[in-house]
């Protein structure tokens, strides 16, 4: 059975998952009415992702007969500058999610809640893939200049966007 402490750090974290999604789903529309067209619907899927790992950790509550508790999603931060900046943000926001998520899994350890422990490994490794996902095209985005990427660079960058694979 889940403790108190437990089901309370578990539906925090379902809702950071849920305010994820909220936060890919503003710079998904920014990026669109930006114009570029690829790198939103690529911000617009991994949105949903995000809602993925949110139902994920509901139905692991509900599973082991705790309460889920739905609460306030907090509005997702100002909108990007630039192309550069919206990756780097998503990149500093997944950096705060891994720690988030480390919380949960050192209370269940120290609970030795191993079933809860044992379910949070997932979202490790699903941090280690966002985490490297978004250094990559950082990457890609310096060696085409960063900030100061060319449009033709931009365009390419949307463009490989679209279709650009969700893992890594
Ligand atoms: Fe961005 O990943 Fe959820 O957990």
């Amino acid at each position: 059975r889940l403790s108190k402490t437990i089901t309370a750090a578990l539906n925090a974290q379902m809702t950071k998952e849920a305010h994820a999604s909220q936060i890919y789903l503003s710079y998904a529309a920014w990026a669109d009415e930006q114009g570029f067209s690829g790198i939103a619907s690529f911000l617009f899927r991994h949105a949903n992702e995000e809602r993925n790992h949110m139902m994920k950790i509901v139905e692991y509550i509900l599973k082991r007969g705790a309460e889920v508790e739905v609460i306030a999603i907090p509005a997702p931060p100002e909108n990007p500058v630039s192309i550069n900046n919206c990756f780097e943000k998503i990149f500093e926001h997944e950096v705060d999610n891994t720690n988030a998520i480390y919380k949960v899994v050192k209370l269940s350890h120290a609970e030795e809640d191993w079933a809860t422990y044992n379910f949070m490994q997932w979202f490790v490794m699903e941090q280690v893939e966002e985490e490297t996902l978004a250094m990559n095209l950082l990457d890609k985005m310096k060696i085409a200049g960063g900030e100061k990427m060319s449009s033709d660079a931009l365009y390419s960058f949307d463009k490989d966007m679209a279709n650009a694979s969700d893992e890594v």
